[in-house]
């Protein structure tokens, strides 16, 4: 049942969640205020829900002083991310399946126990080792969405290393970029991928990424069999992940890591420059990855959890591998596209094994709505007891769709906000505690004190919109920029002292709920994937044939938004349809596919102000058509430039 309000509907807890969940909306409140009033009373006792070698006692030092900052959490206690996620569930359920892994192709899932994935760790932890990884060192992991990429992960952090994964579809420029910013010393890959019945060929990219001049870390490339494609073979460099497990030991002693210790490096965009490598410390990120699975999601044991994220985001860490493992889940990984080889693959997989929540992005529920009910067709999808969505901002229409023909009514929808940054879930309902409001990802998780302040940094109170900021730490948050702590500080604490700053913009309704307004520096949302819009331009202008490249985001029905550039040729260059073409491939081989521009106009000049700066706010209201409210134009160098630009808004392509 549902309410309508000025902002849409609204539909309250069902009566039967309130009873089945873990927090109804008193128990929320109640422990919501705790967390605030006494964070560290709430997260001593939270903390414990993983177990420690050596417990903690100190559980908080953090500094947000843009002079010094500073993020420890359960800092002196001990402990270990494969442990937790395997060794403690051996007694209880070591027969029980952890990973379901459905192939590109309809076929045979594989299905493999928490026993079994326990000995394949360990035979791969023991792997590493006799390669010569050790704690502290980068190992990069550049796989398809298959068992053995959680299994890299898995032995990475059992021995103290320092896992980097790449997203498959990066190209190999894109990958060696990433190798030598985190000077990774072995590459763990797989001969090729399988996505909707194409291969991609990830052994080749990375020895193509290994040609680049300045990888000096590289010893080993250590290459797994999934297609038996015909790859060539550097023998004093790569390793067969086969031939190395089949010899080592099956039980490898999880090395003890403080709280603090590095767990993960992850890359993600920012408005400018080169990806950043977020990193996530061990103690406070798997508390916090596995409370906010259990809670947001409701998580019983025995049941089928699939998010459907690619092991390369943050959300395929958080909630693929960690969190789940972490609360001894069974989990679906999909090789595979969610629309092939028919749109209704996903209902299909549901059904197959049951699954009782999904997690998706906003952007494959568009792709799926457009099919209408094929989507569905021939499916049941009765085990589903919850939806929910991450990566942008969901329109309500899709969410609607979602609600009415994925879920038939009866499944509550999360739609949780957070980021690379964050480690895990920050704004979200939990089912039996939040009335959903389609298109809000709602309230704050514990401990999560999220505000909004205008642009001098002055706090809004009650409804309003503004820049959207969290005023103190959680202990999923990144600690900082791998090898650059200034960059860290200087992207998220100095623009508004003392807080954190998303880069969001948001707007509070009256009850207090959160709606993301999408990002407010020069990073677009592509399909649920953050690409900086200065990466787009410098990949653009190191093409021979480009003199300036302007990236601007424009709304896309499917994507939520899409790649805009403005591209100005070098004097005697010809502007040509084949040259466009010429120059999306080469995005894709510098980015990787997910950044081909979706348009490209030919701009022989771009509107900018006297001191050179270019106005992207122009640019953006060009690029969707929006040409009434071009705002001030006054301290443009060259206004006409502006009138050209509009002319051949039609002619972009
Ligand atoms: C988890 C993830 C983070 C950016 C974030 C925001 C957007 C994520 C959202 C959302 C509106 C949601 N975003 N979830 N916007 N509603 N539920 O996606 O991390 O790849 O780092 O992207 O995605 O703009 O700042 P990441």
């Amino acid at each position: 049942m549902s309410t309508g309000t000025s902002h849409g509907t609204v539909y309250p807890v069902s009566p039967e969640l309130k009873v089945r969940s873990l927090v109804d909306n008193e128990r929320y409140l109640a422990m919501y205020q705790q967390s605030i009033i006494n964070p560290e009373g709430f997260w001593r006792e939270h903390g414990q829900r993983i177990d420690w070698f050596n417990p903690f006692t100190k559980v908080k030092k953090v500094s947000f002083d843009d002079h010094f900052v500073d993020i420890n959490w359960f800092y002196d206690g001990t402990t270990n991310a494969s442990y937790n996620c395997l060794d403690r569930h051996l007694e209880t359920r070591g027969d029980q399946v952890a990973i379901i892994w459905e192939p590109d192709e309809e076929g045979e899932a594989r299905k493999v126990t928490y026993k079994e994935l326990h000995e394949q760790v360990c035979r791969f932890a023991n792997a590493l080792k006799s390669q010569g990884v050790r704690q502290g060192d980068v190992v990069a992991i550049y796989m398809p969405m298959i068992v053995e990429a959680i299994v890299a992960m898995q032995a990475c952090s059992r021995i103290g290393a320092v896992h980097s994964v790449v997203f498959g579809g990066f190209s190999p420029e894109a990958l060696a970029g990433r190798i030598i910013d985190s000077s990774a010393k072995v590459v763990i890959t797989a001969d090729e991928g399988v996505r909707g019945g194409k291969k991609i060929p990830l052994k080749e990219n990375v020895d193509e990424a290994l040609t680049h001049p300045s990888i000096k870390s590289v010893e080993k490339v250590i290459v797994y069999r999934h297609t038996q494609a015909d790859i060539a073979w550097h023998d004093h460099r790569d390793v067969s992940w086969t031939d190395m497990t089949a010899i080592a030991s099956p039980y490898c002693q999880p090395r003890e890591m403080n709280a603090e210790d590095p767990l993960f490096i992850l890359y993600t965009s920012g408005s400018t420059g080169k990806p950043k490598g977020v990193l996530h410390t061990t103690g406070g990120y798997l508390v916090y990855a596995s409370m906010t699975h259990e809670y947001v999601f409701d998580y019983k044991q025995g049941e089928v959890f699939w998010c459907n994220a690619d092991v390369g985001w943050v959300t395929g860490h958080s909630y693929v591998t960690y969190g789940p493992l972490l609360n001894g889940a069974t989990l679906v990984m999909h090789e595979g596209l969610p629309n092939y080889p028919e749109v209704n693959r996903i209902s299909k997989i549901i059904d197959k094994h049951n699954v009782n929540i999904l997690y998706i992005a906003p952007t494959a529920i568009r792709a799926l709505m457009a099919e209408g009910d094929k989507a569905v067709a021939g499916t049941s999808r009765q085990s589903l007891r919850l939806l929910g969505t991450v990566g942008e901002p969901i329109n309500p229409e899709a969410w609607h769709w979602y609600y009415k023909t994925v879920g038939e009514e009866r499944c509550a929808i999360v739609d949780t906000w957070w980021q690379t940054e964050t480690g895990a879930a920050m704004l979200t309902p939990l089912p039996g505690a939040t009335d959903l409001k389609p298109g809000s990802a709602t309230r704050p998780f514990f401990g999560v004190q999220p505000a909004l302040v205008d642009n001098a940094g002055l706090l809004i109170e009650g409804e309003g919109e503004g820049n959207l900021v969290i005023l103190d730490s959680w202990p999923g948050q990144a600690r900082t920029v791998f090898g650059d702590h200034d960059r860290f500080i200087q992207t998220y604490f100095t623009h508004f002292k003392g807080m954190y700053t998303t880069g969001d913009g948001a707007r509070r309704d009256k009850d207090g709920y959160y709606w993301i307004t999408g990002r407010v520096d020069d990073v677009l949302n592509v399909s649920g994937h953050r690409m900086g819009t200065a990466e787009i331009e410098s990949a653009m202008v190191a093409h021979k044939s480009v003199a300036e490249a302007a990236v601007v985001g424009f709304p896309h029905n499917i994507k939520g938004e899409g790649i805009y550039v403005y591209v100005t040729l070098n004097s005697g260059t010809e502007y040509s349809d084949e040259l466009k073409s010429n120059l999306r491939q080469w995005v894709r081989k510098e980015i990787g596919p997910i950044a081909t521009p979706d348009i490209i106009q030919w701009a022989p000049g771009l509107p900018k102000t006297r001191s050179g700066k270019i106005m992207r706010r122009i640019l953006r209201k060009i690029a969707s058509g929006d040409y009434d409210n071009l705002g001030d134009t006054s301290t443009l160098a060259d206004p006409t430039v502006v009138d050209h630009l509009i002319r051949d808004r039609a002619l972009a392509s």
